[in-house]
Protein backbone atom coordinates (compact mmCIF):
# COMPACT_ATOMS: atom_id res chain seq x y z
CA UNK A 1 0.00 0.00 0.00
CA UNK A 2 1.10 4.01 -0.66
CA UNK A 3 0.77 5.78 2.73
CA UNK A 4 1.56 9.65 2.53
CA UNK A 5 3.27 11.29 5.71
CA UNK A 6 2.75 14.25 7.04
CA UNK A 7 6.20 15.76 8.46
CA UNK A 8 6.59 18.72 10.72
CA UNK A 9 8.46 20.27 13.54
CA UNK A 10 9.64 23.62 15.20
CA UNK A 11 11.33 23.02 18.21
CA UNK A 12 15.04 22.10 18.43
CA UNK A 13 17.11 21.52 15.01
CA UNK A 14 14.03 21.14 13.48
CA UNK A 15 15.87 20.66 9.87
CA UNK A 16 17.71 17.73 11.19
CA UNK A 17 14.93 16.69 13.06
CA UNK A 18 12.82 15.91 9.80
CA UNK A 19 15.49 14.68 7.54
CA UNK A 20 16.20 12.28 10.22
CA UNK A 21 12.82 11.30 10.82
CA UNK A 22 12.60 10.52 6.81
CA UNK A 23 15.15 7.74 7.43
CA UNK A 24 13.32 6.71 10.66
CA UNK A 25 10.59 5.96 8.37
CA UNK A 26 12.16 4.28 5.58
CA UNK A 27 13.79 2.14 8.82
CA UNK A 28 10.41 1.01 9.77
CA UNK A 29 9.47 -2.57 9.29
CA UNK A 30 8.12 -3.53 6.27
CA UNK A 31 8.19 -0.42 4.77
CA UNK A 32 10.27 1.73 2.44
CA UNK A 33 10.78 5.69 1.83
CA UNK A 34 9.59 5.83 -2.26
CA UNK A 35 9.90 9.92 -2.37
CA UNK A 36 10.55 12.69 0.00
CA UNK A 37 9.91 16.24 -0.61
CA UNK A 38 12.15 18.99 -0.18
CA UNK A 39 11.88 20.94 3.43
CA UNK A 40 9.76 23.59 3.72
CA UNK A 41 9.75 26.46 5.89
CA UNK A 42 6.04 27.47 7.27
CA UNK A 43 4.08 29.69 9.14
CA UNK A 44 2.25 27.96 12.04
CA UNK A 45 -1.28 27.16 10.75
CA UNK A 46 -3.85 27.39 13.45
CA UNK A 47 -1.92 28.38 16.37
CA UNK A 48 -0.19 31.50 15.24
CA UNK A 49 1.59 32.69 18.25
CA UNK A 50 4.62 29.95 18.04
CA UNK A 51 7.61 29.50 15.51
CA UNK A 52 7.30 28.43 12.03
CA UNK A 53 7.46 25.31 11.59
CA UNK A 54 9.65 23.08 9.12
CA UNK A 55 7.43 20.75 6.74
CA UNK A 56 7.92 17.75 4.19
CA UNK A 57 6.30 14.89 2.87
CA UNK A 58 6.99 11.60 2.44
CA UNK A 59 5.67 8.69 -0.06
CA UNK A 60 5.96 5.42 1.72
CA UNK A 61 5.32 1.73 0.40
CA UNK A 62 3.96 -0.20 3.53
CA UNK A 63 3.21 -3.36 3.72
CA UNK A 64 1.66 -2.46 7.74
CA UNK A 65 -2.11 -1.76 7.72
CA UNK A 66 -2.74 1.62 8.86
CA UNK A 67 -3.20 1.17 12.43
CA UNK A 68 -0.07 -0.63 12.79
CA UNK A 69 1.64 2.15 10.59
CA UNK A 70 0.11 4.89 12.95
CA UNK A 71 1.74 3.78 15.66
CA UNK A 72 5.17 3.07 14.58
CA UNK A 73 5.39 6.32 13.31
CA UNK A 74 3.55 7.80 17.22
CA UNK A 75 7.18 5.43 18.11
CA UNK A 76 9.20 7.52 16.24
CA UNK A 77 8.13 11.07 17.31
CA UNK A 78 8.64 9.30 21.27
CA UNK A 79 12.38 8.61 19.91
CA UNK A 80 12.56 12.27 19.07
CA UNK A 81 11.67 13.05 21.83
CA UNK A 82 7.82 14.25 21.48
CA UNK A 83 5.78 14.88 24.79
CA UNK A 84 1.98 14.66 24.10
CA UNK A 85 1.30 14.98 28.56
CA UNK A 86 -0.82 18.16 29.04
CA UNK A 87 0.15 19.88 25.42
CA UNK A 88 -2.25 22.81 23.91
CA UNK A 89 -3.33 22.04 21.25
CA UNK A 90 -1.39 22.68 17.72
CA UNK A 91 1.19 23.69 20.15
CA UNK A 92 4.90 23.67 19.59
CA UNK A 93 6.33 20.28 18.96
CA UNK A 94 9.92 18.66 18.25
CA UNK A 95 8.60 16.36 15.93
CA UNK A 96 5.22 15.77 14.21
CA UNK A 97 4.13 12.85 11.81
CA UNK A 98 0.77 13.05 10.33
CA UNK A 99 -1.08 9.96 8.68
CA UNK A 100 -2.19 11.99 5.09
CA UNK A 101 -3.38 9.49 3.26
CA UNK A 102 -3.11 5.55 3.30
CA UNK A 103 -3.74 4.46 0.00
CA UNK A 104 -7.51 6.12 -0.95
CA UNK A 105 -8.69 4.31 2.30
CA UNK A 106 -11.47 5.79 3.89
CA UNK A 107 -10.98 5.64 7.53
CA UNK A 108 -12.88 6.84 11.18
CA UNK A 109 -11.42 5.00 13.31
CA UNK A 110 -10.61 6.11 17.60
CA UNK A 111 -7.34 7.97 17.23
CA UNK A 112 -7.27 6.74 13.40
CA UNK A 113 -8.48 9.50 10.42
CA UNK A 114 -7.75 9.22 6.67
CA UNK A 115 -7.36 11.10 5.64
CA UNK A 116 -6.26 13.50 7.58
CA UNK A 117 -9.32 15.78 8.45
CA UNK A 118 -7.67 18.97 7.84
CA UNK A 119 -4.96 17.62 4.60
CA UNK A 120 -7.39 19.61 2.19
CA UNK A 121 -7.07 22.92 3.62
CA UNK A 122 -3.60 23.32 4.77
CA UNK A 123 -0.87 24.79 2.08
CA UNK A 124 1.92 23.10 4.61
CA UNK A 125 0.69 19.92 4.49
CA UNK A 126 -0.36 20.06 0.24
CA UNK A 127 2.45 21.99 -0.88
CA UNK A 128 5.18 19.78 0.00
CA UNK A 129 2.39 16.30 -0.93
CA UNK A 130 2.01 17.65 -4.46
CA UNK A 131 5.70 17.92 -5.33
CA UNK A 132 6.16 14.25 -4.78
CA UNK A 133 2.67 13.45 -5.74
CA UNK A 134 1.15 15.85 -8.52
CA UNK A 135 -1.32 13.62 -9.83
CA UNK A 136 -2.87 12.62 -5.91
CA UNK A 137 -6.38 12.68 -5.15
CA UNK A 138 -7.37 13.15 -1.67
CA UNK A 139 -10.61 11.30 -1.29
CA UNK A 140 -13.81 13.50 -1.10
CA UNK A 141 -11.81 16.36 -1.86
CA UNK A 142 -10.72 16.20 -5.30
CA UNK A 143 -7.02 16.81 -6.71
CA UNK A 144 -4.33 18.04 -4.26
CA UNK A 145 -3.59 20.02 -7.10
CA UNK A 146 -6.17 21.75 -7.52
CA UNK A 147 -6.53 22.63 -3.90
CA UNK A 148 -3.25 23.84 -3.65
CA UNK A 149 -3.68 25.89 -6.77
CA UNK A 150 -6.80 27.70 -4.70
CA UNK A 151 -4.78 28.77 -1.96
CA UNK A 152 -2.49 31.57 -0.83
CA UNK A 153 1.23 29.99 -0.82
CA UNK A 154 3.60 33.13 -1.13
CA UNK A 155 4.69 32.37 2.37
CA UNK A 156 5.44 28.51 1.67
CA UNK A 157 8.88 28.46 1.00
CA UNK A 158 11.34 25.48 0.63
CA UNK A 159 14.87 25.44 2.02
CA UNK A 160 17.84 25.75 0.70
N1 LIG B 1 1.02 21.49 12.60
C1 LIG B 1 0.01 21.70 13.42
C2 LIG B 1 -0.55 23.04 13.64
N2 LIG B 1 0.01 24.06 12.83
N3 LIG B 1 1.49 24.81 11.18
C3 LIG B 1 2.46 24.54 10.30
N4 LIG B 1 2.94 25.52 9.54
N5 LIG B 1 3.00 23.30 10.15
C4 LIG B 1 2.57 22.26 10.91
O1 LIG B 1 3.08 21.12 10.76
C5 LIG B 1 1.53 22.49 11.85
C6 LIG B 1 1.02 23.80 11.95
C7 LIG B 1 -0.60 20.60 14.15
O2 LIG B 1 -0.02 19.42 13.93
MG1 LIG C 1 -0.09 17.63 12.63
MG1 LIG D 1 0.02 14.77 14.57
Amino acid sequence: MQACIGLGANLGDAVATVQAALQALDALPRTRLVKASRLYRTPAWGKTDQPAFVNAAALLETALDARTLLDAMLGVERDFGRERADVERWSARTLDLDLLLYGDAVIDEPGLHVPHPHLHERAFALVPLVEIAPDLVIPGHGRASDLVAAMVTGDIHAIG
